[in-house]
């Protein structure tokens, strides 16, 4: 039969932009090729979109990724097949039908069957680039809309897991306004609920900058003033000293877990069953924890995929309390390092899904989820 078509969209404006072009380039080594055709969307730092010819074998390099980014280090060579690509309005105007058919070949100007974005920052990873989807009328894979924004924020993240119950550390958000108006209060609260040391972060997942560990008041203060300058809002988490412990969700009304690999900062392993390292720390997958702590992390993932009405995927990770083995959520991320080296994937692979069979898996859950959605009566059904 015909092959599903998959339209690749990376790059972006975001400090992750070439995260975001190596894992395009692994995804696009990875495909099966008898199953699936590519057409690669990239972003450019300055927020260009270009679209590039239809891929029926996987790119050797990045470079063959960047097309006409002289900038960025791309070939003049790329840039000869480049297009300027769909514009935002034409985009939502008739991309699914025409636009998207980005090759020039006759007999390839067939719509996209389904979008995979591999962004990360404010443009992706918020439900902004899910919604330029869900407008288009196209499939895409991984979270939607909602689920993309509260993986985004880290304090309306909070507030629906503990509205699902899920145990987490001791934890205090507040915006800007409220920080001008009550900062002792504030700081008053922090100290008698949290106390010392504390972390503080822009509630705004996107980056690790803004983030500083609080001692005193005084640091308190400091490191509020500094997250203050990349979010509006703020959180400050309790200290727990804990071993991190992650999992991978995937699914969507029937979301399974993995098996769940623990991250450890890379001057304390040794020789693991499996072991990889980044360089800056090591996963040890399976994560060495009793059977019962590995049952309850996996049931809490699914419950935080739950609460914030994921799809897809999700990596949920956790922090396991080393005085008493207590867990905690710490966060779940919608889009996770997705390389065949991330623990995102190498988690399915010691569950038995290779990253190959993977990528179909969140394809396939991509087009279920848009049939599920096109059977939704929104009213109105007039035709244009
Ligand atoms: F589309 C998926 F599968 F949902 C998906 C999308 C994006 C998985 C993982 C990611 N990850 C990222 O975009 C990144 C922030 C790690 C940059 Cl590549």
């Amino acid at each position: 039969g015909q092959k599903v078509r998959v339209g690749l969209v990376y790059g972006g404006r975001s400090g992750e932009h070439e995260v975001s072009l190596q894992t395009a380039l692994a995804v696009l080594k990875a495909f099966d090729y008898d199953k699936y055709e590519l057409i690669p969307f990239y972003i450019t730092k300055s927020g260009q979109w270009r679209s590039g010819p239809l891929l029926e074998a996987p790119p050797a390099a990045v470079a063959e990724l960047q097309f006409g980014d002289s900038a960025a280090g791309g070939t003049r060579d790329a840039g000869r097949t480049e297009r300027q690509a769909p514009a935002l309005l034409p985009l939502l105007q008739g991309m699914s039908e025409r636009m998207l058919a980005a090759s020039d070949d006759a007999g390839d100007d067939r719509p996209i069957d389904v979008m995979f974005p591999l962004l990360h920052g404010t443009f992706g990873e918020d439900g902004t680039i899910q919604g330029l989807f869900e407008m288009a009328g196209l499939p895409y894979v991984g979270a939607g809309v909602l689920a993309s924004a509260v993986g985004m924020d880290k304090a309306t993240m909070k507030t629906m897991f503990a509205q699902a119950g899920l145990p987490q550390v001791g934890y205090r958000f507040f915006t800007r306004y409220q920080w001008t108006k009550e900062r002792e209060a504030l700081l008053d609260g922090i100290e008698t609920a949290l106390g010392y040391p504390c972390f503080v972060k822009p509630a705004n997942l996107g980056s690790s900058v803004g983030v500083s560990k609080a001692r005193t008041r005084q640091e308190l203060t400091a490191a509020v003033e500094t997250a203050l300058r990349y979010d509006r809002k703020v959180i400050v988490e309790e200290f727990v000293d804990a071993r991190e412990i992650e999992v991978s969700v995937l699914g969507n009304d029937e979301p399974q877990a993995s098996v769940p690999g623990e991250i450890r900062s890379s001057n304390e392993f040794y020789d693991y069953k499996a072991k990889y390292t980044d360089g800056k720390s090591v996963m040890v997958i399976p994560a060495e924890i009793p059977p019962e702590k590995t049952e309850a992390i996996r049931e809490m993932a699914v419950r935080a995929f739950r609460s914030i009405d994921g799809s897809g995927l999700c990596r949920a990770d956790f922090f396991l309390r080393k005085s008493d083995g207590e867990l905690f959520i710490n966060e779940v991320n919608t889009l996770p390092g997705f390389t065949p080296y991330s623990m995102y994937p190498l988690m399915w692979q010691e569950s038995g899904l290779p990253y190959r069979a993977l990528l179909d898996k969140l394809i396939e859950l991509a087009l279920e989820r848009y049939r599920e959605k096109e059977a939704i009566d929104y009213g109105g059904g007039e035709a244009d």
